[in-house]
């Protein structure tokens, strides 16, 4: 469910990744261009890629919401949203900014917007730290098919769970014998 989910960058990582780019570009217009083009497209394939959370069985989105919490997982996705709507917003500002500008002015047109961009890419800094720890824990949720019956083994430690899973089945699970006064795992 959760395997395909990649690794969400830092702001820093964005911003470094994008401006590196521009910086290739032939003039400023295109510098901002590319940078714009490059932020706000890298954030909507980012909350593209994040499953919803509407239409997943109830299994996944209960494990996703004790791990990290849906409600706050939504809230961060729709903040990337309106930070990839904001540099293009800007983006398109600028550029036509620099269309009716001097050459001169172009290149502190194309600096301002490039402040602009890396202020909004800063307000999310938290966010997408939050979205890929999130991502980390989410990637270890184990598989489970709605398809097929799932059996659930519970009960108190030390009971002798893991003894009868290997009984029942092939499966190789650690079998330890504890104390019952001490929880280690
Ligand atoms: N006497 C006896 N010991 C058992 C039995 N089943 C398991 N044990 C022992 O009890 C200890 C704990 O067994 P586990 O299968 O690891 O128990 P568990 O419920 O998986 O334990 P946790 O995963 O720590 O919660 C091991 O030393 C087993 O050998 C049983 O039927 N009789
Ligand atoms: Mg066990």
């Amino acid at each position: 469910m959760f395997e395909q989910l990649p690794t969400v960058p830092t702001s820093e990582e964005l911003l470094n990744k994008s401006f590196r780019r521009a910086s290739r570009a032939i003039d400023d217009l295109s510098m901002v261009q590319n940078a714009g083009n490059i932020l706000s497209d890298n954030l909507s394939n980012l909350i593209r890629k994040f499953p919803s959370f509407e239409n997943m069985p109830p299994f996944y989105r209960e494990m996703a919401d004790i791990i990290a919490g849906v409600d706050r997982i939504r809230i961060s996705l729709s903040r990337l949203g309106w930070a990839s709507r904001q540099i293009r917003l800007i983006t398109k500002e600028h550029v036509a900014k620099i269309k009716r500008s001097s050459a001169s002015d172009a290149t502190l047109i194309r600096k301002s917007a490039f402040g602009r961009i890396s202020s909004v890419m800063r307000s999310i800094e938290k966010d997408l730290l939050f979205l890929n720890e999130t991502r980390n824990l989410l990637r270890k949720m184990p598989t489970i098919d709605p398809a097929l019956p799932t059996i659930l083994i519970a009960g108190y430690p030390n009971v002798g769970k893991s003894s009868f899973i290997v009984r029942i089945t092939g499966a190789r699970p650690e079998i330890v014998p504890r104390s019952g006064l001490r929880r280690t795992r």
